[in-house]
Formats: C-alpha cells, sequence, structure tokens
C-alpha cells in the first residue's frame, strides 16, 4: 500500500479524573492522532506519549518532531505491502518508538481494511472478548482508595490494579485487600522504588496480589513494563528471570508486529501476558484490543471502558466493557468510526503531508 497522505494532528482532550502516579499527575492530555491515506482508505494511528517524559522519554512533542521531521518523509509516497516493510524502512530511526508505531498500527488498520478483515483477524488473534481491569491513579486518601476499589469491582472488572509510590503503598493496598478478600489486585510503582525499600513488598507480598508492576528499574519476581522494549527486551527478561509477567504497551515496543513478537517470546516462556494502558483515546484504545486477541494476552489489560476516562470519546461505536469484557469491535480494519466533527473541534493543530511535496 503506498502511503498517499498522512495527516498529523494534536488534540487537547480532558480526563474526567486527575490520574496520580509515582512521576505525576495528568488530566489535561495533549495527544496525537494520524491518518494515513491509501487507495481511497484511511488508517488511524495514536501517539501514546504522554505530554512529559515521565513514563518515558517520549512526549506528544517529541513525536511530533519525529514524525514531521524524520519518520513522514522516508515514507511518504512509498508503497509497502507488509508492516514489516514498512518497518523495515524505519530501522534507522532509533528509539521513537510510540511515534513509530503511530504511524505502524495505522498501517495495519489500512491493510486490514484493504484485505476486507477486522484488525484482529489480521493480527491473527483468537479472542473476541477481552477481559479487562481498571488501572487506579493514588486517591487523596486510604478511604477514597478503598470507595475507588469497591466502585470498580461493581463494575465488573476483572482486575484492579493500583498506582503507588513510596510513603504510598503498604497501607491502602493493606485496606483494598481487607475489603475485597477474592479481587485480583495489583501494583504499579512506575519504577518509583530502591532496592532499599524491599520492607515495602515483603509487606505487599503478604496481601495476596496477582503482581507487582515495575516497582525499580531492576526487579524480582514482578510484572515488567518500562523495561520492555522489544522483544529482545521480554526475551532477556525472561531468561534472567528479571520478570515472571510481561506487560506490552503498543506505543513502547514499536507497534503491532514486534508487540505479537514480544507477546510470542513470553508465551514461549510460560509468561502470562496483559496489555498495559496508556489513557488512549478511543483509536489506541481499539488498537490495543484487537491486540489483545491474540493468544498470549491470558490476563486481564488495562483496556477499561471509554467512558470511564471521556465525557465523549473520538470513535463510534464507543469502546465500552460490559461486566469486565470488552467485545472486539467487527467490522474491517479497527472497527470503529472517527467522529469527525468531534475531532476538528478537539483539534490544535493540525498538518497535512502529502508525496508530492515531500518529496520534491
Ligand atoms: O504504567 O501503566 C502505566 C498511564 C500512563 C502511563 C503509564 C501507565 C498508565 C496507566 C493507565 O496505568 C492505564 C490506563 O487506564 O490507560
Ligand atoms: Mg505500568
Amino acid at each position: 500500500m503506498k502511503i498517499e497522505s498522512v495527516v498529523l494532528r494534536e488534540l487537547s482532550v480532558r480526563l474526567k479524573f486527575r490520574f496520580e502516579t509515582s512521576f505525576g499527575v495528568e488530566q489535561d492530555l495533549r495527544k496525537l492522532l494520524l491518518t494515513v491515506r491509501s487507495d481511497g482508505l484511511e488508517g488511524y494511528g495514536e501517539v501514546t506519549a504522554g505530554n512529559v517524559p515521565g513514563y518515558s522519554y517520549e512526549t506528544t512533542d517529541t513525536a511530533w518532531v519525529a514524525l514531521e521531521r524524520y519518520i513522514l518523509p522516508r515514507v511518504l509516497g512509498h508503497d509497502y505491502a507488509t508492516p514489516a516493510e514498512l518497518l523495515a524502512e524505519l530501522a534507522g530511526i532509533r528509539g521513537h518508538n510510540m511515534a513509530v508505531a503511530a504511524l505502524e498500527t495505522a498501517f495495519w488498520d489500512l491493510q486490514a481494511k484493504a484485505a476486507g478483515l477486522p484488525l484482529w483477524a489480521l493480527l491473527g488473534g483468537v479472542a473476541r472478548a477481552i477481559p479487562v481491569g481498571a488501572s487506579i491513579g493514588i486517591q487523596p486518601s486510604v478511604a477514597e482508595t478503598v470507595a475507588m476499589a469497591q466502585r470498580h469491582a461493581e463494575q465488573g472488572y476483572r482486575r484492579l490494579k493500583f498506582k503507588i509510590k513510596p510513603g504510598w503503598a503498604v497501607e491502602p493496598m493493606t485496606a483494598v485487600r481487607e475489603a475485597l478478600p477474592d479481587m485480583p489486585l495489583s501494583v504499579d510503582a512506575n519504577s518509583a522504588f530502591r532496592l532499599t525499600d524491599a520492607r515495602v513488598f515483603r509487606e505487599l507480598d503478604r496481601l495476596g496480589l496477582d503482581y507487582i508492576e515495575q516497582p525499580a528499574m531492576l526487579s524480582t519476581p514482578l510484572c515488567l513494563d518500562e523495561s520492555i522494549h522489544s522483544p529482545a527486551d521480554a526475551r532477556k527478561a525472561l531468561e534472567l528471570g528479571a520478570g515472571r509477567v510481561i506487560n506490552v504497551k503498543l506505543g513502547r515496543v514499536r507497534g503491532h508486529l514486534e508487540a505479537r513478537r514480544a507477546s510470542d517470546v513470553a508465551l514461549a516462556f510460560g509468561a502470562p501476558v496483559w496489555c498495559g494502558g496508556m489513557l488512549e483515546m478511543g483509536i489506541g484504545r481499539a488498537h490495543n484490543l484487537h491486540m489483545t486477541s491474540l493468544a498470549a494476552f491470558t490476563l486481564p489489560g488495562d483496556t477499561a471502558s471509554a467512558s470511564r476516562y471521556w465525557d465523549e470519546d473520538i470513535v463510534a461505536p464507543q469502546l465500552e466493557a460490559k461486566d469486565g469484557y470488552q467485545a472486539l469491535p467487527e467490522g474491517p480494519g479497527l472497527g470503529v468510526e472517527l467522529k469527525g466533527d468531534l475531532v476538528e473541534r478537539l483539534t490544535t493543530h493540525k498538518r497535512e503531508f502529502d508525496a508530492v511535496a515531500v518529496r520534491t
């Protein structure tokens, strides 16, 4: 498929809640959306980077520059038969995985549409309904943490993940465990702890958590998020026993092809995999769901209902979990339509790239 033109937009969107993690607070988000055109079709991709380099070095701004200056000029006007060919073209661009992933995932959407297949089928997925959990930010009090836990458990979520940080771990989690003795629970520290905090983890160990996500930059039997940037990272981590559970995020590993390879590595090691979230809008959320259809994804992911995050999401149908399960959208490609008027209203910057202008 020839990359005929691309529209890059920055959207300004407000989360329904203040999302606090060990690296900061997010609510007013600047998000990039990519529309890739080929053969009368449109493929969509979303950049999963945050406003600031708290989770990773990539940000909305670095992704804009990487796409505008380095990534899009290389691919515009070129024809690619497969996502692998597209990625090979971009092999010289080191890092900037979230920026590359927005293009790579949009390309998959295009190919699936051209083939008349839902994206999950093109990826080789198997599941048609995806069990999902919810990722709950740091709350102002233990009581509010317990209330949030109870509300999400009542909504049917299959696993609750809590953000923790030094000084905010054992007390709230002990209270949540008391309130919900049988609920699958996990915690995510976003790399905020050090080995000298081992005592905290010995205490958390008593609470029967499913896993502890990325407590530090090196680790005991754990779930790895920030440390996994490629299938090779997954292999090394599992070989070394640095983690037993792998969180796969499309943006972090450069898109669907590498995500599928990383999940295959974990499958070969017998390590459970789940799909992490990055507070995505509808395009990123839909890509997550299609990826999660792959057989390796056996644990509930973060892909909660869109209405948990947004007053109105940018796609139709809106992606909503029922009883803790998200049904995969059917129809070709992502199976969701962009709400054009809403996207226009939320757009703060827009640039259109077309093959002729960039190539001459
Ligand atoms: O570590 O999983 C993380 C959001 C932004 C950056 C990092 C993370 C997260 C989440 C939110 O946990 C998951 C979601 O609900 O989308
Ligand atoms: Mg995480």
